[in-house]
Parts: structure tokens; sequence; C-alpha cells
């Protein structure tokens, strides 16, 4: 019931339309797929929705192209005035959308409510980024020339999204375009369209007010065949895809055949270092949040744990008598920590995960166990584990989206630690604890962490969206975000200006003609 009130509040009727345009309500349009949501809180059904076919697919990107003339000509601190909007309604709707990305996805409230606040950073940060499109300018080696660079929007900007951030990622993607004068077209994880289409409706009414078109953001429902109609689209000049390195990889090779940019935003093998000089009980809390929050699947998850031998002993005590008091269940439940994964196939992920690395001859040394019982309904809840691991093992490295911390000892010098940190495919997020200077600049410094985050004193997750967010190797490369990451959102020019009477050449060519 609560749930129906919520979709309610946020304009959300059983039965959705496929896309931002031409919405019908009510009825199963003959030859459209539907997808059916299911809470993974207790795996009762929510609502229906229909994928978008190819005509729908053609009627979206052909509104986006319109209006994308439109917004492109709008100055781009009106823009951001858009974007400012967008930011007061989400802080508005805040609980209920907070909540219905807990109902959808299965992450504790609390959790929910800290990614509608992320949305709402990235509106604010959107919002004065508007009038800080910065671009150089510079002497020319010609008399009476001047030069400079201008960036101008980039036309259609593609966001496919996963299911563990289903909102917040998009606006990081979204509201940044918007600043920068793009249209967005958001294809959202199969999983989670619900939170999707509350989104919509929440930026279409924004829309509706200033008189602008609905284009200027749109969203298209459907599997991971709509993604490719994306990558494949030449009239989409970025995709910027979060999710696994599988999908990423297949993503950036349609998306190169056409020269088109991707911007990706993959897996992660995220690590945390302990060394003998650490504030203990700092690293322990850091690494259960990072490890358990979200269930284990955030990209920025905490998945190994590399642990100086002399104070190995201390801190895997201190990380059992945590995770035996760890409550797990309903997400709701305002005591609650660890909710449960997103469906029946991460239950089974775990599970085999956790096979495979004992057969490579680690040890379980906590949890692994699929939940029963009455309050675990579904099945879909599990109790975080902690393996004794080695860094080779091929399980290890590998990102299992659930809660698996693996512990690594190391004997050496800090330069061990780092080697280990380093020795996975992906490079997102990693994190030192020490007070020791000399180990933690070591760490940031060229010798130091491959990753595209790396904290001090701080877990590898729950990173602000101030900073450029991504990372290195199979992580994909690209930033989202904050800093300069909008500059890949945006065509960059470089323009010389002749106001003397003669026409020198650069470079002192000599070309009279
Ligand atoms: C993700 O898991 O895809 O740093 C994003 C974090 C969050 C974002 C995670 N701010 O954990």
């Amino acid at each position: 019931q609560e749930m129906e009130s919520i979709l309610k509040q946020l304009g959300i009727r059983p039965l959705n339309p496929a896309y931002s345009t031409g919405q019908q309500w009510g009825k199963i349009q003959e030859g459209k797929k539907e997808i059916k949501v299911y809470t993974p809180i207790n795996g009762e059904y929510i609502a229906t929705v229909q994928t978008a076919t190819r005509e729908d697919y053609e009627e979206v990107i052909r509104k986006a192209q319109e209006a994308f003339k439109v917004w492109r000509k709008v100055p781009a601190p009106k823009r951001g005035e858009i974007v400012r909007q967008i930011g007061e309604r989400l802080r508005f709707y805040k609980d209920a959308l907070g909540k219905l990305v807990t109902f959808e996805m299965g992450k504790i409230y609390q959790e929910g409510l800290g990614e509608v606040q992320e949305m709402i950073d990235i509106c604010d940060f959107a919002t004065g980024l508007s009038r800080q499109l910065y671009g150089f300018t510079m002497h020319s080696e010609r008399p009476d020339h001047r030069m400079y660079e201008q960036y101008h929007p980039l036309g259609l900007v593609g966001i496919i999204s996963a299911f563990n951030f289903p909102v917040a990622v998009w606006s990081w993607n979204a509201m940044i375009a918007a600043v920068c004068g793009d249209v967005c077209i958001w294809k959202p994880s199969e999983k989670t369209p619900l939170t999707a289409i509350a989104c919509q409706h929440i930026v279409s009414e924004v829309l509706k007010e200033n008189n602008l078109p609905e284009g200027i953001f749109n969203l298209v429902i459907g599997d991971a065949e709509v993604g490719k109609w994306m990558a494949e689209d030449p009239r989409i000049p970025l995709i910027s895809a979060t999710g696994s390195t599988r999908m990423g990889k297949q993503v950036a090779q349609v998306v190169a055949a056409r020269l088109g940019k991707s911007l990706l935003e993959l897996g992660g093998n995220n690590a945390i270092i302990i060394t003998p000089n650490a504030n203990i009980e700092m690293a322990v809390r850091a690494t259960v949040f990072g490890a358990v929050g979200t269930c284990g699947q955030r990209c920025t998850t905490t998945r190994r744990l590399i642990v100086h031998d002399s104070v190995y002993e201390e801190v895997k005590e201190r990380l059992i008598e945590i995770y035996e008091r760890l409550p797990i269940g309903n997400p709701l439940d305002p005591s609650v920590l660890v909710g449960p994964l997103i469906d029946k196939q991460a239950v089974d992920t775990f599970v085999k995960a956790l096979e495979s690395v004992q057969k490579e001859g680690g040890k379980l040394i906590y949890g692994g166990e699929v939940l029963k019982g009455e309050a675990y309904g579904n099945g879909h809840y599990v109790k975080p584990a902690i393996v004794e691991a080695e860094n080779h093992f091929a399980t290890v490295q590998e990102e299992t989206f659930a809660p698996i911390l693996y512990l690594i000892r190391y004997k050496g010098e800090v330069e061990e630690a780092i080697e280990i940190q380093n020795s996975v495919k992906q490079g997102l997020s990693s994190a030192i604890f020490t007070q020791n200077l000399r180990e933690a600049e070591l760490f940031l410094s060229a010798a130091g962490s491959d990753c595209g985050i790396a904290n001090v004193n701080i877990g590898t997750s729950g990173a602000e969206i101030g900073g450029a967010f991504g990372g290195e190797k199979e992580t994909g490369g690209g930033r989202e975000s904050g800093s300069d990451a909008w500059k890949f959102y945006m065509r960059r020019q470089t323009n010389t200006i002749n106001y003397g009477t003669a026409l020198p050449l650069a470079q002192g060519i000599k070309f009279d003609v």
C-alpha cells in the first residue's frame, strides 16, 4: 500500500509508457514487450512497464534532435537555471524517490536517500558549472591575430545506466550534459525502470513549466537490444555507459566502429590497504561500510582487504565481531544495514563465487549463507562473507557483485601492498589506512595506486560528486560527475581570428600568390 501511494506521488501508474513521448496509459499495446517489476524486498509484484519498439526509439530520436535545436541556443546559465529547478524538485520528492529506490533496488532507505542527495548535489554543481564552461585563450604567433578555444554542445548523449545506482548515475551524466547544451537519451537498467520513469516525470514537469520541449531529456526502456541500437546509432555522438566490463567492452567496440565517443565506467576490484601504522578501528569501520553497504553492489564496494601481517589477526577478529552484529533484513526498517541482493541470479553468483574461491584454497571464515525464513521471504538475503584468500586466485581477480570481502596478508613494506592492490585488471577505487606520511604519499604518488580514485583514511566507496568519477584499465577510463568531466560532453573548437589587413602564415611559411 505504501508502495502504491509512493508510485502515485511520483506520477507512476501500474502500466507505464515505454518512452517519454506519446504517453499511453492503461493497456499494453500490441507488439510491445513488457517488463514485470518485482521488489527484491519480498518478491512482490510492483508494476508492468512496456519496452520501446524500434518505432518508439526512432520517435524518441526525432524528438531529441528537434529539442537539441532549441536547447543548444538556450544560453548556458539559463540551462543551468532549468537544472537548478530540477534540483529543487528533487528536494521536494527526495523522500518518495528515495523510498522508490529502496523498493525497486533494495538498498536501505538511508542509502536510497543518499542516492537522491547525490542527484541534488550534481544539480547544484551543474548549475554553477553552467557559468564556468571555460576555454583557454592563447597568444597567436602572428601579429593582429587572436586565438581562443570554445566548447559547444555535442548533441545527443546516450546514457546507459546500471541497477545499483538506478538514478544517481543518470543524473551525473544528464545534468552535466544538460548544462553543456546536450539532450539525453537514457536507457536505464531493465531491473529498475520505475525509478527512471519517476525521474522522467520530475524533469518533464520542470520542462513543461518552462515551455521547453520534453525531448531535452528522453527515456527509452528496454534490454540490451535497445543499448545496441544506441551504440550503433551515428546520431548519438557520445555514449556514456555504466555497468559490467563485459557490457562496456561490447558497447565500446560498437561505438568505436563508427568512431563515436564512449565514456565508460565499468567494474572495480577495490582494495583497502591497512598498514601497521593505521588507526585500526577507523580502518575496520570503513571496510565494513565499503564491503557490505548496498549489499556489496556498488562499483566502489571494498572487495579486497590487504592487511599487514602484524595487525592481521586483530583486524580479522574485529571484522568478525562487527559482521556478527550486522542487522540484515528489510531495507525499509531503519535499524537494518544490509538489504537484499537485486535478484536470484545475484544470489547464485554470490554462492558460486564462494564455492570457486574455496576450491582455489580460500578459507571462508564468516557468513556466505543464503538466509531462509519468513523475514527473508524471497531468498534474496545473504550473510555477507569474509574469505581469507590470495590475490592471484581467479575468483579474487573477478568483480563479484555481492558482499564478499577477501582478506589478503602482506608481510613486507607498503610497496608490497601497493603491488598487490594494483595486480588486478580493474582500476576504479582504492584506499590506504595509515598515519604515516611516507606510506600515504607513496600510495598517492606515480608509483602508488593505479586507480582513478585513491583515498587516505577513507574507504573505497561513497565518493563525493565534486570529483571526477571513474577509473583505469578495465574500468574503462571514463570520468563522470564533477571536476572537468564536463569537457567530454562538449565539442571543442579552436578559433583563430585575424583582425589585421595582412595574411601572415604560421610557422613563417612564405607563399606569395
Ligand atoms: C556506482 O556504484 O556505480 O562512490 C556508483 C560511491 C557512490 C557512487 C557509486 N557515490 O560509492
